[in-house]
């Protein structure tokens, strides 16, 4: 099934929304990490991913970002969580699909885009990360899947958020 970019109505107001992706991939203790070297997220230690192209699917584009950005593919890509983000001033929403890997072929290897190294599930930097991270890393670090919706005043706040549990996605 191939995915469009939507539109939702808020509390009256009315926003687009721009369809991502986000792949963890996690092994014993250890979790896969990309330090972002331009574009948006600069700066920031974040799992693999980036926008849904037309003509592929959700999970298309999973596999091709993760190629992509950290030179590894996957023979099996659970979908784990579905974030949405809102950015006060901002008309659009980013409609993030999040997916983890346990098992993963090549070597990570640094692109344009990402330098990916490894970090154990007690050192991962949440201070160099997306505000959001903390919050729902614990439940993709446990298999748990996840509804998001977080929403920022700039890059950095956190001014309102619900995430829950759920059993299916
Ligand atoms: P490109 O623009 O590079 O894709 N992304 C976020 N990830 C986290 N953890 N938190 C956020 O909070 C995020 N907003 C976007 C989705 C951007 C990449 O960054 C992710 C994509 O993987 C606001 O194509």
């Amino acid at each position: 099934m191939l995915h469009g970019n939507a539109y939702y109505f808020l509390g009256g107001e009315m926003f687009t929304s721009k369809l991502l992706t986000l792949v963890m991939v996690v092994q014993p203790g250890r979790v896969l990490l990309g330090m972002k070297k331009r574009g948006f997220g600069e700066g920031k230690w974040n799992g693999f991913g980036g926008k849904v192209q037309s003509g592929e699917t959700i999970e298309e584009a999973a596999r091709r970002e993760l190629l992509e950005e950290s030179g590894l593919t996957v023979d099996v890509l659970e979908k784990i969580g579905n974030i949405k983000f809102e950015f006060i001033g901002e008309t659009e929403l980013l409609d993030v699909h999040v997916f983890r890997t346990d098992t993963y072929n090549g070597e990570p290897t640094e692109s344009d885009e990402m330098r990916p190294q490894w970090f154990d599930f007690d050192k991962i930097p949440f201070s160099k990360m997306w505000a959001d991270d903390i919050l729902w890393f614990p439940l993709m670090l446990q298999k748990k899947k996840f509804l998001g919706y977080f929403k920022f005043q700039g890059h950095d706040i956190i001014i309102d958020h619900k995430l829950e549990e759920v059993e299916n996605i």
